[in-house]
């Protein structure tokens, strides 16, 4: 077992993993650029060093220092939890070249699942649903025309290197294409250096419902039931919630096979995430794979009583998994609390928090790494908690969650908190009745 964990990364996941390495007995060190000097993730570490200025760029992104911060404190193992370098090939790979284990995907695991046109071809291959579409990447606009014509409008142009919604267009008619083609392909150029796009059926109104797997060094795959996390904003994901509403026991038993059998078929080692699109008849197609720890693991780990973290060292340590499945017990929903005003189209609200009053009580978990008197830095994402509330049903869950967000006083700074209190009134949420469409049609009253 490892005797130190370096952890590459900041705020509240970096808060998570400590908690997990001191109750496993292992060391751990903090990296930190100089606007995160006065963080949590610095003072609960066993050793912290700092690792470069404020832009991520000098910082959290720079491979050399914290390579030289491992080696400097002798860490024999990088956690690299989520964003930031936790899917980045080059990295992967440096870890092994220097002898620390990189608690995540291998850097060839890590290419195969991030051109998503060719992981859908190996998810295929694998005999797991994907959407009807083109056979990889089109080759020219014409290639593109002819594959829209045979699958049938609406189609969805999607960027190979894309992800996360960046250079998709969805497509309704034909004469749309050719500008649609352009302009996808430049924005996938300019945001991943690649431009190829592969094309696909258009799943009206889905749901994004994806399935925990953690796979072990043997070949062996387990998964942990599903995750709804259809209520996305500009495809930031808002809040989510497991198990599904949309589930019944027969998709669940369906699509936990597929997700199986997959991480079988590609021989996964970690904790990994297989994200789907559900459509209205419960028909799923595999949508992406993330080889990293989600941000919304949390809720799995309240229904199944399961510390992912642990997990994910336990596997990069060799130690094998049971190899069971697991399924929800309870019900748990998550909220993300950004420091971004709902009222002013979610715009970023960074400053000091003067006055932090967390929500406690049964069922309430709290995950954060923020506190009065912080100030929040302009340089990195939004998020400052996540609000995790588990009840026996659902509707307690969410009774429990407007409980603790009325609980929940945050000043100095704009929160989501009045967002997530609305949704839990809105009756097509409370009715667990939405899709990837209805933040579409959402109003701050
Ligand atoms: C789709 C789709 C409909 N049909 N693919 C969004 C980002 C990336 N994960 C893929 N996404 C979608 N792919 C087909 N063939 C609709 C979406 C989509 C979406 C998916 C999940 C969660 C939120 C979404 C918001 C808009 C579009």
């Amino acid at each position: 077992m490892f005797k130190k964990i370096l952890i590459a990364n900041r705020g509240e996941i970096a808060m998570r993993i400590i908690r997990t390495c001191r109750e496993m007995g292992i060391k751990t060190v903090s990296v930190y650029s100089t606007a995160d000097r006065d963080s949590l993730h610095v003072r609960f570490a066993d050793e912290a060093v700092c690792i470069g200025p404020a832009s991520s760029s000098e910082s959290y992104l720079k491979i050399p220092n914290i390579i030289a911060a491992a080696e400097i404190t002798n860490a024999d193992a990088i956690h690299p939890g989520y964003g930031f370098l936790s899917e980045n090939a080059k990295f992967s790979k440096i870890c092994a070249e220097h002898g620390i284990k990189f608690i995540g995907a291998s850097p060839e695991m890590i290419d195969k699942m991030g051109d998503k046109a060719s992981a859908k071809a190996t998810m295929k291959k694998a005999g797991v649903p994907t959407v009807p579409g083109s056979d990889g990447i089109l080759d020219s606009l014409e290639d593109a025309k002819k594959v829209a014509k045979k699958i049938g409008y609406p189609v969805m142009m999607k960027a190979t290197a894309g992800g996360g919604g960046k250079g998709m267009r969805a497509i309704w008619k034909e004469d749309e294409l050719e500008k649609a083609w352009e302009s996808a392909r430049k924005e996938a150029a300019a945001a991943f250096g690649n431009d190829g796009m592969y094309m696909e059926k258009l799943i009206e109104e889905p749901r994004h419902i994806e399935i925990q797997i953690v796979g072990d060094s043997t070949g062996k795959a387990c998964h942990l039931s599903e995750r709804d996390c259809s209520i996305q904003r500009r495809h930031q994901k808002l809040t989510e919630e497991t198990p599904s509403p949309f589930m019944t026991d027969e998709l669940r038993e369906k699509m936990g096979n597929a997700a199986v059998k997959a991480a079988e078929f590609i021989k996964y080692e970690g904790a990994g995430t297989i994200e789907f699109l559900v459509d209205k008849h419960r028909n799923f197609y595999f949508m992406e794979m993330n080889t990293r720890i989600q941000v919304e693991h949390p809720i799995t780990e309240q229904v199944i009583d399961y510390d992912l973290i642990r997990e994910q060292i336990k596997v990069a340590a060799g130690i094998p998994i049971s190899g069971r499945h697991y399924f929800p017990k309870l019900h748990s929903i998550e909220c993300r609390i950004n420091a971004e005003d709902p009222y002013n189209d979610f715009r970023p609200s960074p400053g000091k928090i003067t006055t932090f009053h967390a929500p406690g009580g049964h069922g309430v978990r709290l995950d954060t790494n923020v506190y009065a008197g912080y100030m929040i830095p302009p340089y990195y994402d939004s998020m400052i908690a996540k609000l995790i509330t588990t009840a026996q049903t659902r509707e307690e869950a969410i009774n429990k969650m407007k409980r603790a967000l009325d609980e929940f006083i945050v000043e100095g700074i704009k929160t989501t908190i009045p967002f997530h209190r609305q949704l839990m009134d809105h009756p097509d949420y409370v009715a667990g009745n939405y899709t990837t469409k209805f933040m579409e049609s959402f109003e701050m009253k």
